[in-house]
């Protein structure tokens, strides 16, 4: 029921076109978005694109992929090319009438609207009868016969904004006999002469079985990489980079990167709170390191760095025993908790005991013993339900039960004597492990066997052991906050005390700028009795007031705020060149379909060198894809490209790590990215971490 007041403001909502246009959801920014043209390559200036077949770039080819996907497995790189002025039966068959459908597959990342828009502008160009159908929901889509036709209606109102709302998305997988044989009978209802798919590793993995599947029917599969993660990388295997990056990845780091960098000014400001930036990355750290470089947060963890430690005084005593310690390589929850802790505790000792950490989603897939869980658990998992015919999450639905499995198979390790994945001591090892993160590790995979780290709170396992640490270095007198030698004089000289003569009962390191409390002087009590040692009091005396507040200055509470970046970040519109880049994509797609390949996958060569070097090229899918463990078994997968720790830009951030943990009198040293921006020119108008690798490439060259 409508109050009376409701229907009064109803009334002058209808009359009022100003308070319409206030209100409406078609905004300044929307407007400008939806009217902004993207820039397009060079090459897309020419009437017609021919594609032109290279020998130039290499790759070592899988034998799995030799013999899964034999008619695109030698295929080769193309570059686009201006046609010129081409004859009647080239122009004929560029132009020809075409049926093509598009689908988004895997989480949304910002740019996507834009690919469908260049590709949907382009096949349109060459003919406006073509007709483009947007499979709807993902690959559900394409195997349920679900789909709109996209019109210029459509697909207007959708340029240059975030998410993938035009037709949705979805993670479901073209995996079984029975979803092959739908989705040809998809195409073949709907006569498609091709099929394009903007999707990420997996997705493009699938790409290329669709490829090969539909060779002999002459449906064409084009691939297009998407994904914020920034972990399609593509180089052939002289290194030369084809692909650098992903659309959508520029987009999320600076969404995050903006948010991060207002929780640094807030800690910077408050002083009081630790902030706990977890950022997406299923697995690769390309968005934590992004993010490092444009924010200058305090910490930062890149887990393929972890991946690298090696304890040299470990590898030296087993060296001297003469026996190998497995331990001595890669890090452990515990080990990195002591790291973050004294990170912590050498800001807190010049009075910063504030600060900003960003943790990557996939951390965990590149601790030790962490590592280990997954993979046994995989093969635990796979095992079962091959044996069982059944699925296990279905027969051990809830924790307890998993659990009271696991119990069983160490059992059975332990009476029968043989090695089995499972023993006592893994399973004594994961009943330490809190409940939650247990549940986390045994999780169901996602539909292409991936880990689904997002679902796991990783940021509350470790943050927990840090806490742990922490409390037994305050215990221990060796966190403590740092005090101004300053503000120390001023405090005592207002109780007319003299600070000369507290200043070295008091401080370990009386005379510098910031003064830390000896690590013996843990409580009022032990404080007393330092000051009676020393001659200072009495024991009949109180202790002076301005001192017991100096003290209590000292003592340190760790307080957090945990943060999630990740589907904020993936939702967001597009950055100026994701817009670009997507929309070129896009352009890219359609020569590729318009020249008739298949099982090639759009990208941008040079997306590192300013835009008038960019290149559209084609890329081989097949070649490109190789053996990995999913769901306990291996699977012919297009790989997924980590950050090197050998890159550059990794370096770059190392060498400023301890500049920007900022365990040092004076401000710190963030930066502020500020927002998105779709248009104008500024530093950051593409990812740092390549601008950073061209760079220094250019200058060590
Ligand atoms: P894609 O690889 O499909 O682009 O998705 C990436 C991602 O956003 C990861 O960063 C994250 O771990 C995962 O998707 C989250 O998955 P979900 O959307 O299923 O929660």
């Amino acid at each position: 029921m409508q109050g009376e007041e409701s229907v009064k403001f109803a009334h002058l909502i209808e009359k009022n076109p100003i308070i319409q246009k206030v209100i409406s959801n078609v905004n300044h920014e929307l407007v400008a978005r939806r009217g902004n043209k993207p820039s397009v390559c060079k090459v897309f200036l020419n009437e017609f694109t021919k594609l032109k077949d290279t020998d130039e770039f290499v790759f070592e080819i899988h034998k799995e992929a030799k013999k899964c996907l034999p008619d695109i497995i030698g295929n080769k790189v193309q570059f686009v090319e201006g046609a010129g002025s081409p004859d009647g039966p080239f122009i004929e068959k560029y132009c020809n009438k075409r049926n093509i459908g598009i689908v988004f597959s895997g989480g949304p990342a910002p740019g996507g609207h834009n690919v469908i828009a260049g590709f949907y502008d382009a096949a349109k160009k060459a003919n406006p009868e073509s007709r483009i159908y947007g499979f709807l929901l993902g690959p559900d889509g394409i195997v349920e016969n679900e789909y709109v036709e996209l019109t210029d209606g459509i697909v207007d109102a959708y340029r240059n904004l975030g998410g993938f709302g035009m037709i949705k998305t979805g993670r479901a997988k073209i995996d079984s006999k029975e979803k092959m044989r739908l989705s040809k009978e998809t195409c073949r209802k709907l006569k498609l002469d091709a099929l394009v798919i903007v999707g990420g590793d997996d997705s493009n993995t699938n790409a290329a079985f669709l490829a090969q599947e539909m060779y002999k029917d002459g449906i064409q599969i084009i691939g297009v990489p998407k994904t914020i993660d920034g972990d399609i990388q593509v180089r052939d295997s002289k290194g030369t980079v084809l692909c650098a990056i992903s659309f959508g990845f520029h987009t999320a780091a600076l969404a995050f990167a903006n948010a991060i960098s207002n929780l640094c000014t807030d800690s910077n400001s408050d002083v009081k709170y630790w902030h706990i930036c977890k950022v997406m990355g299923r697995v690769a750290s390309h968005l934590a390191l992004e993010v490092a470089l444009q924010t200058h947060a305090n910490i930062t963890l890149i887990g393929e760095d972890l991946a690298e430690y090696t304890d040299s005084r470990r590898i030296e005593k087993a060296k001297k025993e003469g026996t190998p310690d497995y331990m001595a390589f890669g890090v452990t929850l515990r080990h990195l908790s002591r790291v973050i802790c004294d990170g912590i505790v050498r800001r807190a000792a010049v009075g910063k005991n504030y600060g900003v950490m960003v943790i990557p989603e996939g951390i965990l897939e590149f601790i030790n013993e962490i590592q280990v869980f997954i993979i046994k658990f995989n093969t635990i998992i796979a095992q079962y339900n091959s044996t069982h015919d059944t699925d296990f999450h279905t027969n051990f639905p809830i924790l307890e039960d998993k659990l009271e499995y696991l119990r069983r198979l160490a059992k059975t390790s332990r009476e029968e004597g043989t090695f089995t994945i499972w023993n006592t001591r893994d399973d004594d090892l994961f009943n330490d492990i809190p409940a939650f993160f247990q549940e986390g590790l045994l999780m169901e995979r996602d539909s292409h066997g991936n880990f689904q780290f997002s679902q796991v709170e990783t940021e509350k396992v470790l943050m927990g052991l840090v806490k742990d640490y922490l409390n037994i270095l305050k215990e221990k007198g060796q966190y403590k906050i740092g005090l101004s030698k300053v503000y120390y004089a001023k405090t005592l000289e207002k109780g007319n005390l003299n600070p000369d003569i507290f200043g070295p009962v008091l401080f370990k390191n009386y005379g510098d700028e910031f003064l830390i409390v000896k690590e013996t002087i843990t409580s009022v009590k032990t404080l007393k009795q330092a000051l009676v040692r020393d001659g200072i009091i009495q024991e009949s005396d109180k202790i002076p007031t301005e001192v017991e507040k100096i003290f209590k200055k000292s003592i340190p509470s760790f307080k957090t705020q945990v943060h999630f970046y990740g589907y904020d970040g993936r939702g967001s519109d597009p950055s100026g060149f994701d817009c670009v880049y997507a929309y070129n994509l896009g352009l890219t797609a359609f020569s590729l379909t318009a020249n008739g390949a298949t099982g090639q996958m759009a990208a941008i060569k040079n997306l590192e060198n300013e835009f008038e070097k960019w290149e559209p090229i084609g890329i081989p899918i097949a070649p490109l894809m190789h053996n990995e463990e999913r769901k306990g078994k291996l699977d012919l997968v297009l790989g997924k490209t980590i950050v090197d720790v050998n890159s550059p830009c990794f370096q770059i951030v190392k060498a400023l790590r301890e500049k920007w943990l900022g365990a040092v009198a004076g401000e710190d040293d963030y930066r502020r990215p500020g927002p998105i921006r779709f248009v104008g020119k500024c530093e950051d108008d593409r990812p740092l971490t390549f601008v950073l690798n061209e760079l220094a490439k250019r200058s060590l060259d």
